[in-house]
């Protein structure tokens, strides 16, 4: 009943009990196969980046997400333009990326996005997996947990987010490739996901207060801060995310207001679909 996993380019594919079709006549909803490929375009990481050697060029490209399933677990793997790396010795086994991937059901019951982002969600999100090189549970506690219960801009009203926060439990680097598992009891929703988007953004293992380990996006780029953005709040702290980049500017970010910008979910069924 494993690798059903299997990456196929702009494809999504449900092939629920197909090889098993002729040898058992039922077929348990946790053994549906699971394939969602969505893919970015390449050079539209178009923020400048820090000046430290550390942040080599095309790491905050994102190229691809795609989910499957082996086995007990789901599998995310996202994938980025350069080689993941880890100069920074960090536990989970990469340094400067960072990730949210946000996943619609079919309520979209939060619009605002994790603490820092500075983005919100048009359609709305029912769970996000945070992908963060930090041990799970110095990022749980001190990095999610306590910044996540009030998320809030000028025009939109707080919103708790903690519950709907999960992260893997393992994680797996191959080159351009991260892949990382969580256990199919634990999100069983995703038999019903409607739209996906996912941030990639710099980690900071010390991080302003109010923001989940991420690397602030400034007007002009520094040793160790992004340019392109803004030296106030309202701006969002992301490089790159799936499809068009241009939403990413629609903020508002002065001494008097921080409006963050509304992007788009990327809907499942806007991808081929095959058997
Ligand atoms: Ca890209
Ligand atoms: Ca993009």
């Amino acid at each position: 009943m494993r690798c059903f996993y299997t990456k196929i380019e702009g494809v999504i594919s449900l092939k629920k009990g197909l090889f098993l079709a002729g040898l058992v006549l039922f077929s348990s909803i946790s053994f549906a196969g699971v394939s969602f490929n969505f893919k970015d375009k390449a050079g539209d990481d178009k923020l400048t980046y820090p000046k430290n050697a550390v942040f080599v060029k095309k790491a905050f490209d994102l190229l691809e997400l795609n989910i499957g399933e082996d086995g007990e677990d789901y599998l995310f793997t996202v994938k980025i333009s350069a080689d993941f790396k880890n100069e920074w010795k960090n536990v989970n086994g990469w340094d400067i990326q960072m990730f949210d991937v946000y996943m619609n059901f079919g309520t979209g019951k939060h619009k605002q996005t994790i603490a820092g982002r500075n983005a919100k969600l048009t359609q709305g999100w029912d769970k996000v997996l945070v992908i963060g090189p930090e041990d799970n549970k110095k990022m749980w506690e001190r990095e999610i947990v306590s910044k996540n219960k009030d998320v809030f801009d000028d025009e939109t009203d707080g919103e708790n987010l903690v519950s709907d926060i999960m992260l893997p439990y393992t994680y797996q680097l191959d080159g351009k490739q991260l892949t990382v598992r969580v256990k199919k009891r634990d999100l069983p929703e995703l038999q019903n996901l409607k739209s996906v988007q996912v941030f990639l953004m710099g980690s900071e293992g010390y991080p302003s207060q109010q923001y989940s380990y991420i690397r602030n996006v400034n007007a002009q780029n520094s040793e160790w801060r992004f340019g392109g953005g803004s030296d106030f709040d309202g701006d969002p702290n992301i490089v790159d995310i799936l499809g068009e980049n241009d939403k990413l500017k629609n903020y508002k970010s002065s001494e008097e207001a921080s409006v963050y910008p509304w992007l788009d979910m990327i809907p499942v069924n806007s991808i081929k679909k095959t058997k």
